[in-house]
């Protein structure tokens, strides 16, 4: 290999870094991002950089924390990091800096690594984002082929995973690419591996909450509504997941109420019918959204929402407005 790798590249500019090099996925990590996160510390730590990987607000699914007890990774909550300052560099992974979804720390972010659609900010040194890409766990596992390193069967099959979940098993924003490096993951983990994760995904108290929400879901045409009440909302994607699973339901819009504000959580089957167009038109004046056209999140803060609107409702029109000016009522 003649040329230069991205692996090649992040590393030499890590190697200026003034102190310690930190590794830093969004806030409430998934499984992609844990398994990006693991991978990229692996892959440094064969370049000769140690980096620890920090993150911002809990690990709430029990997937995600099986993870670790798994595969064996170490992350530290953002507010643990004591020797954490103002001197340390970060690499940003599965999320960009400035968006609505990772805490801005004191370290300096000199590097992002993502499949999510190119972010305005443009300050870090080096970028690999490939919003093509169905789960930034490939880009890691390309690090690995990419540059002759054969990754552990704990990375491998965290990095397996991590295509599995945020793919949908393949069946959701998934590229060529993504089936390509989860083939040649194969031959490197263990199958029971994937095989436990499957079967721990809910907690009892999970399953309550699940039961609770689908009793507030309504249908209108293509839409499908759904209402969380309950604070732990790290179950929210996955509801709407299954409320898009309905015959009827294309697009699938759900939010949990919170005492900061409102979490939005956006999933769409139609083309046409961007989750990131819509999110942004729900939030639209009010809040942030953003993500991919099939799925994408937002956020309303308490304080910005108007008094005179009741939130439920708001959320409904602003959802069927925006789905009827593209496909019409
Ligand atoms: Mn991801």
């Amino acid at each position: 290999m003649s040329e230069s790798t991205y692996l090649d590249g992040l590393a030499e500019l890590l190697r200026r870094a003034p102190d310690e090099v930190f590794i830093q996925p969004h806030n409430v990590p998934d499984p992609d991002a844990i398994a990006s996160c693991a991978a990229l510390q692996f892959l440094l730590a064969q370049r000769g950089i140690e980096a620890e990987i920090v993150y911002d607000r809990e690990l709430e699914k029990v997937d995600a924390l099986l993870m670790l007890e798994v595969f064996g990774i170490r992350m530290v909550p953002a507010s643990r990091a004591e020797t954490m300052d103002e001197r340390d560099w970060s690499v940003l992974v599965d999320v960009q800096k400035g968006s609505s979804n990772v805490s801005d720390l004191v370290t300096e972010e000199v590097a992002v690594i993502d499949h999510h659609e190119r972010g305005k900010d443009e300050s870090c040194l080096f970028y690999d984002v490939r919003p093509e890409v169905g789960a930034c766990s490939a880009i890691l596992a390309s690090w690995f082929f990419e540059n002759r390193i054969d990754p552990p069967a704990r990375i491998a099959g965290a990095l397996a995973f991590g295509i599995l979940k945020d793919t949908e098993n393949l069946t959701r924003g998934v590229s060529e690419f993504d089936m390509e490096m989860l083939y040649r993951l194969f031959r490197h983990y263990d199958p029971a591996d994937l095989r436990r994760l499957n079967g721990s995904q809910l907690t009892m108290k999970d399953l309550l909450n699940y039961a609770d929400a689908f009793r507030t879901v309504e249908v209108y045409g293509l839409l499908g509504f759904m209402r969380l009440d309950s604070p732990d909302d790290s179950l929210l994607g996955s509801a709407g997941d299954i409320v898009l699973s309905l015959d009827a339901v294309k697009v699938a819009v759900s939010w949990s109420v919170r005492e900061a504000g409102i979490k939005l959580s956006v999933r769409s089957e139609v083309p046409s019918i961007k989750s990131s167009d819509l999110v942004r038109a729900i939030a639209a004046g009010i809040g942030v959204g953003g993500g991919h056209a099939h799925m994408a999140g937002g956020f309303l803060p308490r304080e910005k929402l108007p008094e005179d609107r009741n939130p439920d409702l708001m959320i409904r029109h602003r959802s069927i407005s925006f789905v009827e000016s593209i496909i019409g009522p």
